[in-house]
C-alpha cells in the first residue's frame, strides 16, 4: 500500500450490467459447491495473536470463488481474511472477502431466472422484482462501505466470551453497486401505520424451528428509507460471490453487518419491530452509551446491535519488525469512522504518551476505510510500542481498553504495534 498512498491510483470499478447477466447465467447452472472437498488439500497453519489462536490457512479453491483464507469454521463456513490482504488493497479482493454464515444449510446455488425480490406487507402494491428488473428499471448506485461482522476482534476480548474467534480479518471494504432501498419502497408505495421493513432470505431456518430461526433482520422504515441503504448486485466490480450473498445482499452502510442480509428474498413493510430469534435473541448489546457493560453484571437492559465504532490498524511494519535506530520508519494502515465519516487518525511511537496527526489517503466516502500514514524515527536502540486511534466526525474515538459486552461484539480497543530499533 505504501508508494505515496498508491492506492488512491485504483479506479473505482465500474460496473458493467453486461458480465453481471454473463456471470449470473453460469453461476445459476452450476451447483458451486460440487467437487469441493476440505480435506483432500493440504492446508498450513497459521497462529491468530491469541490464546487457541491456531487455525488452517487455507489454499485458494478451497471454497468456491475463494482465495487463501483462514478456516475458522467449515460448516457453516466462517473463513477469515489473511491479514496480508489489507496491506495490498484499500478494497478488498472479492475472493479473500471474509464469509460468515448461520445456517448450515444455505444454498449452494442460486437459480438467476426463478429468483425474486418480494416486497410485501403494508404496501399500495406489493412487488415481485426479477433481476433483469432490478438491473434496468432502477438507477445505479455505487458506494464504497465497510462490511464488518458484530464479532470481528472476538479474538481479543477479555474476559473471552463463546463465539468465532476472529482476529481483525471478518471485515473488509467494497464498492457495492446496486440500488437504494429506497426506489423499491417508492415503486410500492408504504402505507401509513408502517415503521419496520423485515429483511429476509433464500435459506431456511434450523431445525427443529425453521420458522422462528430463519434469519430475518429488521430496520426502522425511516433507516431504510435514508437513500443509502441498498440492495446490492455487485461488489467491487464484479458479481459478488455466492458465499458474499449472490445474487442480491442488502448493504446497511455504518452498520455492523449482521443486518447486510445475503441472498435477500423478500422485504416485508410492517407495523411492529422484529420479533424472531435474530432480533430479540442474538445480536444484543447493553443499552448504555458504549455498548459494553462490567462483565458478570445482571439486569442490564439489552438492545439489537446497530451503528458502526471507528477503528484504525497497522498493516505497515509487521508486528515486532527491527528497524534501524536514527532511521525515519514509514508506519501507516487502515482506518474507518464507523457509523459516520472519519475525522482524524493520531499515531504515537511512545505507547501513547504524546499523539501525532497521521496524513490520510483518498476519501471514497464516509463509510469506506481510508489509508493513513506516518512516520517516526527511534532515536534510541530497544523496544517501541505504536498505537494508532481514529477519531470519528461525532468526536468518538477508540477506548485504550477493549470495553466488554456477553456477545464480544464492537471490539475497537487502540492497536499496539511493538516494533524493536537496533
Ligand atoms: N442470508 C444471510 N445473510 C447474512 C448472514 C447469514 O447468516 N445469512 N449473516 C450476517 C452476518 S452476522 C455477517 S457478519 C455478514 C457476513 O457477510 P459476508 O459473508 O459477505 O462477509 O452477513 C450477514 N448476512
Ligand atoms: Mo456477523
Amino acid at each position: 500500500m505504501w508508494e505515496d498512498f498508491s492506492t488512491d491510483e485504483v479506479t473505482v470499478p465500474q460496473w458493467g450490467r453486461r458480465e453481471f447477466l454473463k456471470m449470473s447465467a453460469l453461476l445459476g447452472a452450476a451447483g458451486l459447491f460440487a467437487g469441493h472437498s476440505l480435506s483432500a488439500r493440504a492446508a498450513a497453519m497459521i497462529d491468530l495473536p491469541f490464546v487457541n489462536g491456531e487455525r488452517k490457512l487455507i489454499p485458494a479453491g478451497t471454497f468456491p470463488q475463494k482465495g487463501e483464507m483462514i478456516l475458522q469454521r467449515v460448516r457453516p463456513p466462517l473463513l477469515e481474511t489473511p491479514w496480508s490482504v489489507f496491506d495490498r488493497h484499500i478494497f478488498t479482493p472479492n475472493d479473500q472477502f471474509y464469509v460468515r454464515w448461520h445456517m448450515p444449510d444455505f444454498p449452494d446455488h442460486v437459480d438467476v431466472k426463478s429468483y425474486r425480490i418480494r416486497v410485501t406487507g403494508l404496501v399500495k402494491k406489493p412487488l415481485e422484482i426479477s433481476l433483469e428488473e432490478l438491473l434496468h428499471d432502477f438507477p445505479l448506485r455505487e458506494m464504497a462501505a465497510v462490511n464488518q461482522c458484530s464479532g470481528n476482534s472476538r479474538g481479543f476480548v477479555n474476559p473471552r466470551v463463546n463465539g468465532a474467534q476472529w482476529a481483525n480479518g471478518a471485515m473488509g471494504n467494497a464498492v457495492w453497486a446496486g440500488v437504494a432501498l429506497r426506489e423499491l419502497l417508492q415503486r410500492a408505495g408504504v402505507k401509513k401505520g408502517a415503521t419496520h421493513l423485515a429483511f429476509r432470505s433464500l435459506e431456511k431456518g434450523m431445525a427443529p424451528f425453521p420458522a422462528d430461526t430463519r434469519f430475518e433482520k429488521v430496520l426502522d422504515l425511516e433507516h431504510g428509507n435514508d437513500g443509502e441503504v441498498m440492495l446490492a448486485y455487485a461488489m467491487n466490480g464484479a458479481t459478488m460471490p455466492l458465499l458474499n450473498g449472490f445474487p442480491v445482499r442488502l448493504v446497511v452502510p455504518g452498520w455492523y453487518s449482521t443486518y447486510w442480509v445475503k441472498m435477500l428474498t423478500e422485504i416485508e413493510v410492517m407495523d411492529h419491530p422484529g420479533t424472531g430469534f435474530w432480533m430479540t435473541k442474538a445480536y444484543l448489546i447493553p443499552d448504555t452509551p458504549t455498548g459494553y457493560m462490567t462483565p458478570g453484571e445482571k439486569g442490564v437492559k439489552m438492545v439489537p446491535i446497530n451503528r458502526m465504532k471507528p477503528r484504525s490498524f497497522f498493516t505497515e511494519p509487521g508486528s515486532g519488525a527491527r528497524v534501524a535506530k536514527g532511521h525515519p520508519v514509514k508506519v501507516g494502515g487502515i482506518a474507518m469512522g464507523g457509523s459516520t465519516a472519519l475525522e482524524r487518525v493520531l499515531f504515537s511511537a511512545d505507547g501513547g504518551a504524546h499523539w501525532q496527526k497521521a496524513s490520510l489517503g483518498h476519501d471514497y466516502g464516509p463509510y469506506g476505510f481510508r489509508a493513513w500514514q506516518a512516520s517516526f524515527t527511534p532515536e534510541k536502540t530497544g523496544a517501541y510500542t505504536l498505537m494508532v486511534k481514529a477519531v470519528n466526525r461525532q468526536g468518538e474515538e477508540q477506548p485504550l481498553q477493549g470495553g466488554w459486552n456477553p456477545g464480544g461484539f464492537m471490539y475497537n480497543a487502540i492497536e499496539h504495534l511493538p516494533l524493536q530499533a537496533v
